[in-house]
């Protein structure tokens, strides 16, 4: 048999502060009220640092340093603002081992995600929109193409870094500056980052980081001065922000929430759709917005599917994020925690069978085991609402109609994953499917070329690919609509 040696990352190779001020203005700074929240690692719950928690004024002195900088920065030719983002890429992907190791211990997910998945993606993005910002004058986006202003950026904890990738680069392409605040459970990578903006020599103002809660957040979004609000997490909270943004001239693109189908017929290769379904739900332990959280299966090949898949389950290894073999990793926060277990004892409550394979899970730091839900029917909570956790609700279905109809039965629209070896099969299926993203054969595949969004309560909007410098243009983006431009 196999023996299991853990092999471990070293967490020496990232030098952490006690504690972190903001980044207004190029510097790092204390916060006006001077107090200061813990951030710690969800695998251990041991405290990594302390950081600012910062109120409206200092809200208030970011944006006035971006709007400072706003001129000369807007006013600099794209292939010089090119020059800094290709810079900023060169320092994240030399910086790599240290961000990923960081990101691990902040986010809890494991170092083979950060190391292969979210920080090339982070460089990526970089180097794609540093790629664009001299292009911009001759790509259909008007004759004379111009930045927004200001932008708010709130993003949430599930990938730290790569979302503060997603947003800043298409931002700073475009000639715009950034008032940037992480989540309150991961903002230490957004810090490292501004670091890397002093040492690329960005100038002063053009990024700014502010840390601290939902009331942080909520100070940034309704800044009067702001021009562009950008935000990824809940659909709650996206809600609020529309609200708060309706009657002013801002512009807004919304990434909310999630309920992805997974859709399996029984002529897809079996071995195949069932690491493209673990990919789907346990990548990043589901916390993900486009996760396949519905596994949606035809009725013929339920029962060899299930088989399969259980089988691959019980090899998955849960434990130590920072542990190269790690396959899934710790819940990122105390809350998210409560709400998966929540959604699981409901799920069982409502006559769902609840199964996980044999896995010890560590005594400290917040954990949940990898759970399948089978015999789960339209009406349970656990097939209509977003869990954003390592469970996934199996349904069947008997033709490609009622398949349709019951990934459509949501009111998310972010992704949907369709496996079949019948083309034409998918290229019905991905018109039908109200999603924003349709993967075939594959799952939680990104790439930095092609736009990322949702339909519904999934949001609006576009970030990715040239579709992702829109909302970022006046003149960009269509007409009449939220995120859009006059036209
Ligand atoms: O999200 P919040 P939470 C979903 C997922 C999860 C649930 C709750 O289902 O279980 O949301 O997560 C900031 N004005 N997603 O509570 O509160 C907040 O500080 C402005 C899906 O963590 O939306 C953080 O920086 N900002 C999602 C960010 O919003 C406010 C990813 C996200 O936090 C604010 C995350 C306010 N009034 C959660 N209140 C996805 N789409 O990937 C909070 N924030």
């Amino acid at each position: 048999a196999f023996e299991y040696a853990p092999a471990p990352e070293s967490r020496a190779v990232v030098d952490l502060a006690p504690s972190y001020g903001l980044f207004i203005d190029g510097e790092f700074t204390e916060g006006t009220g001077q107090d200061l929240r813990k951030t710690l690692a969800p695998a251990t719950e041991e405290v990594l640092a302390e950081y600012t928690q910062a109120h409206e004024e200092d809200v208030d002195r970011a944006v006035r340093a971006a709007r400072r900088a706003f001129t000369p920065w807007s006013a600099l030719p794209g292939a010089e603002r090119a020059k800094y983002l290709f810079r900023i890429a060169r320092i994240i992907q030399e910086r790599s081992r240290e961000l990923a190791v960081l990101e691990t211990l902040d986010n809890g997910k494991p170092i083979r995600e950060t190391r292969d998945a979210d920080l090339p993606l982070v460089a990526a993005h970089f180097f794609y929109y540093a790629g664009w910002a001299d292009k911009l004058a001759y790509a259909g986006f008007g004759p004379d193409p111009r930045p927004v202003g200001v932008a708010a950026q709130v993003i949430p904890w599930n990938f730290p870094l790569l979302m503060l990738a997603w947003k800043v680069a298409p931002a700073l392409a475009t000639g715009n500056t950034v008032v940037l605040k992480p989540a309150e459970t991961t903002p230490l990578s957004a810090l490292f980052f501004a670091d890397i903006c002093r040492r690329a020599g960005l100038p002063r103002g053009v990024v700014n980081i502010v840390t601290g809660d939902g009331a942080t957040g909520a100070a940034l979004v309704g800044h009067p001065d702001v021009d562009k609000v950008a935000f990824t997490g809940s659909t709650a909270v996206g809600k609020e922000i529309a609200r708060t943004v309706a009657g002013t001239s801002k512009r807004l693109t919304l990434e909310l929430g999630g309920k992805g189908a997974n859709i399996v017929f029984d002529d897809a290769p079996l071995d195949q759709a069932v690491e493209g379904i673990v990919n789907g739900i346990f990548f990043n332990q589901g916390q993900v917005c486009c996760a396949g959280s519905r596994l949606l299966v035809q009725e013929s090949v339920h029962d060899e599917l299930l088989d399969a898949l259980k089988r691959r389950l019980a090899t998955l290894r849960v434990g130590d994020p920072l542990d190269k073999n790690t396959d899934v990793g710790a819940i990122n926060s105390a809350e998210q925690l409560d709400r998966i277990t929540e959604l699981a004892a409901a799920g069982e409550a409502e006559g769902a069978e609840r199964w996980s394979p044999a896995c010890e899970l560590p005594t400290s730091g917040y954990w949940f085991a990898p759970t399948l839900f089978t015999g789960v029917t339209q009406a349970h909570r656990i097939a209509r609402e977003e869990i954003f956790g390592p469970v996934l609700s199996v349904l069947t279905f008997r033709t490609p109609d009622e398949a349709v109809a019951k990934a459509n039965n949501t009111p998310y629209g972010l992704s949907a994953g369709i496996w079949t070896e019948k083309g034409s099969r998918i290229l019905k299926l991905a018109d039908q499917l109200r999603a924003g993203v349709v993967w075939a054969n594959t799952f939680n595949k990104f790439d930095p070329t092609s736009p990322f969004g949702g339909y519904k309560e999934s949001g609006f909007g576009r970030e990715g690919g040239r579709h992702g410098l829109e909302p970022y243009l006046a003149g960009g983006g269509r007409a009449g609509e939220p995120g859009g431009g006059p036209g």
